[in-house]
């Protein structure tokens, strides 16, 4: 082990119930020692980027593969990691058996209700927390819910169903609602508490939110809508409903990765979200989209070939940001006294 690494998970160890984790691609853990290496070294808690989706665990109907998401838990287990599921209900990652017409409202409820009594009850025991519902909000207008398959064919009650159905699969698991632009304070995360609100006013068990903090480094700042007060001031107001909040997806997109100023920016973003989760008695849990930037979605996705949004290069060598999570652990727990 180099002097610069295996720091983030040494000086996570003794904080109970605090888990920092990144998104995993189970071939890669299997094909790659040093992508296996760096992942027990620095992490505590893993989450697969794909394979747990309904497109990989229900491929035909009826038929489930859990091969894949398997390997993921196992090799959590064998290093003593804590495992995220991702993602029982979303609209994407949906199976073509699913989509390839529209479902009437019994169909739609069997087909939901069947998929989650089989991979929650599969995974029981071994997943810690659940993103039972991905992404239900309106992309365009954050005062509806989202036209999908699912609430076509049922109507808004399908997320009353899938939360009680998780809960009923594993009583055990946290139930998360997982969703993105609404880490700040604005209209979407406002639409999120108060769906928040209104789910555990009607009892529907769900124990926490996830803010998946897709950003880019111009996103993010004293200047801007999204910065270390508005995040603090939403994941405080989710707490005060009784919610843990776990950041679930961070990456931080640089489009101009060449200019210092850009990397130097990406560096800060990540120590301030860091702080703020550690400060916040709520927020129990930090994962990135991926650890090294040989693997992540964001260049293909958003068109910048080198936008390196990760914690490690592509060679597995930590970047400046890793330092700056590691500086900022190292404060809070002097602070702690620990
Ligand atoms: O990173 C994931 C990419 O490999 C997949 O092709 C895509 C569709 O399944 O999903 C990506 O992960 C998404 C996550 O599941 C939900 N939040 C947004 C993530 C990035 O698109």
């Amino acid at each position: 082990m180099s002097e610069t690494t295996g720091k983030l998970r040494a000086l996570l160890g003794d904080i109970p119930g605090f888990y920092v984790g990144a998104a995993v691609r189970p071939d890669r853990i299997a094909g790659e020692p040093q992508y296996a290496e760096t992942l027990a070294r620095e992490f505590n808690m893993l989450v697969a980027e794909n394979h747990m989706k309904m497109k990989f665990t229900q491929p035909r109907r009826g038929e489930f593969e859990f091969t894949a998401a398997d390997a993921v838990v196992v090799f959590a287990q064998a290093n003593d990691m804590a495992v995220r599921g991702h993602t029982l209900v979303w609209h994407l990652a949906v199976p073509g058996w699913v989509t390839e017409r529209e479902l009437s409202r019994g169909e739609a409820i069997d087909i939901l209700h069947t998929h989650i009594d089989a991979v929650v009850r599969h995974f029981k025991g071994k997943v810690m927390a659940w993103d039972v519902m991905n992404e239900a909000i309106d992309h365009d207008d954050p005062t509806r819910l989202r036209e999908t398959i699912w609430y076509r064919a049922i109507g808004p009650d399908y997320l009353d169903m899938i939360f009680r159905r998780a809960h009923e699969a594993d009583p055990d698991a946290l139930l998360f609602y997982n969703d993105y632009e609404a880490e700040g304070m604005n209209a979407k995360s406002d639409a999120v508490y108060e769906l928040m609100k209104d789910l555990l006013a009607r009892g529907v068990p769900l124990h926490g939110v996830g803010l998946q903090m897709h950003i880019s480094v111009e996103d993010f700042g004293p200047d801007k809508p999204l910065n270390a007060q508005t995040l603090a001031a939403n994941i405080e107001r989710l707490g005060a409903l009784g919610l843990q909040v776990h950041v679930t997806e961070m990456d931080v997109r640089t489009p101009n990765e060449h200019a210092p100023e850009a990397r130097a920016r990406r560096t800060e973003i990540y120590r301030e979200v860091f702080e703020v989760c550690l400060a916040q008695e709520a927020c129990t849990a930090f994962l990135t989209w991926g650890f090294t930037d040989k693997y992540t979605w964001v260049p293909k996705f958003f068109e910048i070939p080198d936008a390196a949004p990760l914690l490690f290069d592509a060679d597995y060598q930590p970047k400046p940001a890793y330092d700056a999570m590691v500086e900022a652990l190292k404060h809070y727990k002097e602070r702690l006294g620990t």
